[in-house]
């Protein structure tokens, strides 16, 4: 049956010029960041206080991660059917201390070597997040841009601690690592002053940049947002801020597509951040009126972003990572379905004639565009997504969802 569906889609494929071995290539080169972060609700294992800075995790479906080795045993069951080799997005709190207390301004390389062990293993890299929120030192909503010098600097401090920690998962597994800055800072009614917020972010940003690292194992990255609970009228970290201090300092801009205004589309800024930037970063998430962090769905948006990573030729420009986070549905599910969806969103655009496609526009061929997109969304996508699949070793279609559900009976349900 696979085998079928797969002479029959290349056979159609080939007629509009599409080589769909190819494409199954280039995507089986294209490793997605997948955020531990989903798997026990944006928790974290320091117990030091709950979710803060303007994020939301609801939902209580039984059988979240309660520790490192659950989070870890449910990573490995959602690559399991996931197709291909990724990385796994860490964040600070999820450091290995062996119950003991370590501030974050303290974090070491050690402190994550179970993890680094955890990706060797597996062949996976790591990507890496300093973690300002969901702690008594960010109470105030503000982290980097804080008038009070001695909580600006723990930030600054924590941040140049995981910008190290990062240096040292990439030499280890001999690959770059991202280290991304989010900060929630912001007010929550119309400010003042929204100058000196700005100049002190920066200042921090400068003195946490001003130790150089090599590009070969940390790649720093900065993520902007409009708003966020509690702090809808200013963010200081805004998207303008941010790609104005990411170009001037040669680093990258992250552009989580949840982060802007609903009708802004993070896939037409694709190509002019390219124009003007070797890489650029991306959290690929599902906003649902607002930055709700929804699981990545096969949606319009996703497909386009994806549509853009490949026609500018920019597969290995373009850093991948998912950034969701529902606790109302099974979380190694949500994983799987994220993942999934997000390859194949990459497929669907490694599946389209672009050439012919930007000759026509070129030529005012508008109805020919039109008309050829179309008709590609009932080409025989999915039987090459099925051979895909198939041929890395995982569950064809719905099947997989089979093994989530023994998995749920056998290990989650028995999780206190
Ligand atoms: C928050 C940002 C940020 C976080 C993670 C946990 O709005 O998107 O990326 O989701 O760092
Ligand atoms: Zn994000």
């Amino acid at each position: 049956m696979i085998e079928k569906g797969y002479k029959y889609a290349k056979e159609l494929y080939q007629n509009i010029g599409i080589d769909i071995d190819a494409a199954l290539e280039a995507l089986s080169q294209i490793k997605i960041s997948m955020h531990c972060w989903q798997g026990d609700d944006v928790q974290g294992f320091e117990n030091i206080g709950a979710l803060s800075g303007g994020i939301a995790a609801t939902g209580n479906y039984p059988g979240k991660a309660n520790n490192i080795d659950e989070l870890m045993e449910d990573i490995d069951k959602a690559f399991s059917l996931i197709p291909g080799k990724h990385k796994i997005n860490l964040h600070a709190m999820y450091a290995v201390t062996d119950g003991e207390k370590v501030e974050r301004n303290k974090l070491e390389p050690k402190h994550f070597m179970k993890w680094v062990e955890f990706a060797k293993k597996r062949g996976l890299g790591l990507d890496f997040n300093p973690t300002l929120f969901s702690h008594p030192m960010a109470a105030d909503g503000l982290t980097l841009s804080h008038p009070d010098n001695k909580i600006r600097n723990y930030w600054v401090e924590h941040c140049k601690a995981t910008r190290k920690i990062a240096e040292y998962m990439g030499k280890e597994l001999n690959q770059p690592c991202l280290h991304n800055i989010w900060i929630p800072d912001g007010y929550k009614d119309i400010p003042a002053d929204r100058w000196s917020p700005r100049q002190r972010l920066k200042d921090s940003l400068d003195e946490i940049f001003s130790e150089p690292m090599d590009k070969r194992y940390v790649i720093d990255a900065v993520e902007s947002k409009v708003f966020g609970i509690g702090v809808e009228s200013y963010t200081v970290g805004s998207h303008e801020f941010y790609m104005n201090y990411a170009a001037k300092n040669n680093i990258l801009c992250l552009l989580d597509n949840g982060h802007y205004h609903p009708t802004e589309k993070v896939s037409d800024k694709i190509p002019s951040m390219l124009l003007f930037a070797d890489q650029l970063a991306l959290h690929v998430t599902r906003p649902v009126r607002w930055d709700s962090d929804h699981v990545v769905t096969f949606n319009e948006e996703i497909v386009e972003i994806a549509k853009e990573i490949v026609r500018c030729n920019a597969i290995d420009r373009v850093l991948i990572g998912l950034d969701f986070f529902d606790a109302s549905i099974n979380r190694v599910a949500a994983w799987v379905i994220g993942m999934r969806n997000m390859q194949k969103a990459l497929l669907f655009a490694l599946l389209m004639p672009h050439e012919q496609l930007a000759k026509m526009q070129k030529d005012g061929n508008f109805t020919d565009v039109l008309a050829l997109n179309e008709e590609l969304k009932m080409y025989p996508f999915g039987a090459v997504w099925d051979y895909f699949c198939n041929q890395n070793g995982v569950p064809v279609r719905e099947k997989w969802l089979d093994d989530v559900k023994i998995y749920e009976k056998n290990v989650l349900s028995k999780r206190g």
